[in-house]
């Protein structure tokens, strides 16, 4: 990702479904303008989701997903398929692509059942229109395209973009909390954990949503905090921090100024606070030999370091006064039966979008496991949970 870019997990996700040699790979060439995805008449051509970034207008910064076909029924192709499901979950608008010389077929059906169960805003393009006599023009949220000559592309890409609209209703990171000519204070700890040379992700996103709102912000280390303060003509509206900085932060941003960390907007932003908060009360309750599932959105997690394998579960364990059985996972895998354990403890999710994280804190909720994330548990556990949510309820 590029510093200019906006990241894929702000991105609104599109995905192009369908049989095999249906014209996804070469749809969505046609949508993006660029030949992203190899196209074949040999059936199963695509093998493993291939995206691509664009700017989707009026709609914006959009992320188009191909995906193989879901009719292979060889052993590899299960898996395919597999991980092709994998992706409904993050995908907020779904293109099925249908050979319009065939029509609907069964696994067509099946995946229409699926957007329906979902609720995924779905269109259906009936492709090779240039083949098909009698095509009809668009009605509801079907229309016929041909990818091969450009047929009532543009016209698909504005009924993406019309159903994306309803999308944008996007919540808030920090901005809904300012006044006018507000000043926040951002603590930044600068340690080993801190990627060179840049700040993260999330550091980042609350530093622009200060500027939309026109408010000003003044940051810094916590060695650096007290003196940051003392410059200052009159209190902050807010002091922000990093979950790891803390307690340190409590001490010594006076109790009647507004505190809360990154990693609570965060959740605030991406998630259900009032579950996580929830979540956050069955540490206390957590008895030896219970199943603590640690689950972090990403493999390569530089930002999150040994948070989750390490310092996580020697909290838990000191907190609760208990030995839990800690399993871990990241990344794409997040099982779909949570029945047997007692408690997730989900990362921050900076890496994946806001429909991934509601579909597994969904999963949580059907299955009635409670779920906390980092930032809300390392608050709780350090008896600070109260003071950085009230600002959030005022
Ligand atoms: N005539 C015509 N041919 C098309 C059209 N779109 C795709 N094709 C052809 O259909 C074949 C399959 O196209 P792909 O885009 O590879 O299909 P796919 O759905 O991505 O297929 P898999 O990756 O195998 O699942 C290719 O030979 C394309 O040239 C179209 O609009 N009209
Ligand atoms: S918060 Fe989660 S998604 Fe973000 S870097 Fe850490 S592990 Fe990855
Ligand atoms: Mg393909």
């Amino acid at each position: 990702m590029g510093l200019n870019d906006t990241p894929s997990s702000e991105r609104i996700h599109i995905g192009f479904f369908g049989k095999r040699n249906a014209g996804k790979s070469s749809l969505m060439n046609r949508v993006t303008g660029q030949e992203i995805s190899i196209v074949s008449e040999i059936k199963g051509t695509t093998t493993d989701p291939v995206t691509k970034t664009m700017e989707l207008l009026p709609l914006g910064p959009v992320l188009m997903i191909d995906t193989p076909g879901l009719d292979d029924n060889s052993e590899l192709g299960d898996k395919r398929i597999s991980r092709t499901m994998r992706m409904l979950d993050k995908i907020d608008i779904a293109v099925l692509v249908v050979s319009a010389l065939e029509g609907i077929s069964s696994e067509d059906q099946e995946l229409i059942n699926i957007f329906q169960n979902r609720k995924v805003p779905y269109i259906i393009a009936y492709n090779k229109s240039d083949l098909h006599h009698g095509a009809g023009a668009a009605s509801g949220n079907s229309i016929f395209v041909s990818a091969l000559t450009g047929e009532n592309v543009h016209e698909l890409k504005e009924m993406i973009a019309s159903f994306g609209k309803d999308l944008q209703t996007r919540n808030f990171l920090v901005s809904d909390l300012l006044n006018d000519g507000d000043m926040v204070v951002l603590v930044v700890p600068i340690d080993e954990s801190a990627p060179k040379g840049r700040l993260i992700l999330p550091q980042q996103q609350v530093m622009r949503d200060i500027l939309d709102r026109g408010c000003s912000f003044a940051c810094c280390q916590p060695s650096e905090l007290s003196s940051t303060l003392n410059s200052l003509a009159r209190p902050p509206r807010l002091v922000i921090t990093d979950s790891q900085a803390f307690e340190e932060v409590a001490a010594i941003v006076p109790e009647e100024v507004a505190l809360t960390s990154f990693s609570i907007l965060m959740a605030r932003y991406k998630g259900d606070l009032d579950l996580l908060t929830g979540g956050a009360k069955k540490l206390a309750e957590l008895k030896t030999g219970d199943r603590v599932l640690i689950a972090e959105g990403c493999t390569h997690h530089r930002q999150c370091n040994d948070i989750g394998t390490v310092k996580l579960p020697n909290m838990i364990r000191k907190y609760s006064g208990a030995e839990p059985q800690f399993s871990f996972m990241s990344g794409g895998d997040f099982p779909g039966d949570l029945s047997s354990y007692d408690l997730i403890v989900h990362c921050g999710a900076c890496m994946l979008n806001a429909k991934e994280m509601d579909h597994r804190m969904t999963l949580a909720i059907e299955q009635g496991v409670p779920i906390v994330n980092y930032g809300v548990a390392i608050a709780q556990m350090k008896g600070i949970l109260e003071r950085s949510l009230k600002v959030l309820k005022m």
